[in-house]
């Protein structure tokens, strides 16, 4: 490419780079994708990141930025992109920030479900996608070898999600309610929170697109069961700009915290019944983790390898059933974007954000809180003070 171009590293099959390219895509940002299995990848951004893990963008200048919503912060702050990814309304901001979040991390049991646990429709397309990892040059064999080392590990991580033949059953019923509501609310607006997409659309995305819209099982289930969300995800992931005209009286601008539809709060008390307990035991966990590491240093992630991503698992009831799911610091660190914007409100809209969550039972997401913040420096996440 002889412009001046960014690079993204990442997969089509990955869930976290599918909302990096939808971005770059929708925002005409100037990008050459490579698969992680480039040689560049593991010789030139490895030793910087210091483990695997896509997406990576290369700036024109040579920055290297690991982190879909870190990697969606840095167009915003350079205004390199023209979306409004975080409403100025503060009441519809802090529901941005609780949908990229719950899109970001809260939907990985159907997503891996979906994927790993019906080969019979999805292994030889996944053997495909997943050769964008693999190092160039391997002979069939090789290939086969690694994509089975790959998804071994992928397999695993359904588990340590809490899919098991146990909950099989009930997650397919919450991915289809989860289904049946967004449908319904993308049948009357293009967007989460209106005209635009922001913050929540891009974290949805994550697995909806390339987990649950494009393996061969859950994307038939979504075409035959929720169009509209099919709809959204082709909209999300197309650089034109499209002039809409198939969702009669569709606002065009994003809605203030007095339009809210009905079609939108049904999902916000969908996310506390899926989410919340969840978030609940992952927050105690990780505090009784602090607490027995006094000594923790500021600035290191407390793991003994850096690949690790996870501090144990925490137990709690979802949905009938005790699972056991994996405690991810990223995911405080999320969190934290919406208690931030909570607490840096005025106290009228903190009272009007209070007012929202507390209705649909997600006040706690505002209160529940790690004794140590979580921070990311040098591509990692570390504990702060
Ligand atoms: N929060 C991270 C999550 C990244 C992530 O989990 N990426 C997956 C692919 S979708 C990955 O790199 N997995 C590699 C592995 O675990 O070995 C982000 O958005 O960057």
């Amino acid at each position: 490419m002889d412009f001046d171009h960014y690079t993204l590293y990442g997969m089509q099959a990955s869930l976290y780079t599918g909302k990096v390219r939808a971005y770059m895509r929708r925002n005409h940002i100037p990008v050459l994708e490579r698969g992680a299995g480039h040689p560049d990848f593991s010789a030139k951004i490895m030793p910087e990141i210091k483990r695997f893990i896509m997406p990576v963008i290369v700036t024109p200048n040579g920055e290297i930025i690991q982190d879909g919503s870190n990697i969606l912060d840095y167009f915003e702050a350079h205004k390199i992109g023209h979306e409004p990814l975080r409403p100025d309304d503060p009441v519809v901001a802090a529901i941005a920030y609780l949908l990229e979040l719950f899109g970001n991390e809260g939907l990985l049991r159907p997503a891996m479900h979906y994927r790993w646990n019906f080969d019979a429709e999805n292994l030889h397309f996944l053997k495909r996608s997943f050769a964008d990892v693999l190092p160039a040059g391997l002979d069939q064999k090789g290939q086969e070898q690694m994509f089975d080392f790959a998804s071994g590990k992928m397999r695993k991580a359904a588990v340590a999600f809490g899919v098991t033949p146990e909950t099989f059953e009930t997650v397919e019923k919450s991915y289809a309610e989860f289904l049946g509501l967004l449908n319904t609310h993308l049948s009357r607006s293009y967007f989460m929170l209106g005209g635009e997409p922001t913050l929540a659309d891009y974290g949805l995305f994550n697995p909806l697109y390339a987990h649950l819209s494009r393996d061969p099982k859950p994307a038939d289930l979504m075409k035959q069961t929720a169009p509209y969300v099919y709809n959204w995800v082709e909209r999300m992931n197309s650089p034109e700009q499209r002039d809409e005209h198939t969702i009669k009286d569709a606002p065009q601008k994003l809605f203030t915290a007095a339009e809210l539809p009905q079609s939108l709060l049904n999902i916000l008390t969908y996310v506390s019944e899926e989410y919340l307990a969840e978030m609940t035991a992952h927050i105690e966990f990780a505090n009784d983790w602090l607490a027995q590491r006094p000594d923790l240093e500021t600035g290191t992630s407390g793991m003994e390898k850096l690949s690790k991503r996870d501090i144990g698992r925490a137990e709690f009831k979802w949905r009938g059933h005790d699972i056991k799911t994996v405690v991810m610091p990223y995911r405080f660190y999320l969190l934290q974007r919406l208690q931030d914007h909570f607490d840096d409100a005025s106290s009228e809209n903190q009272t009007q954000i209070r007012g929202l969550f507390s209705k649909h039972d997600l006040e706690p997401f505002l209160d529940l809180r790690t004794s140590r913040r979580v921070e990311r420096s040098d591509h990692l996440e570390v504990w702060g003070r």
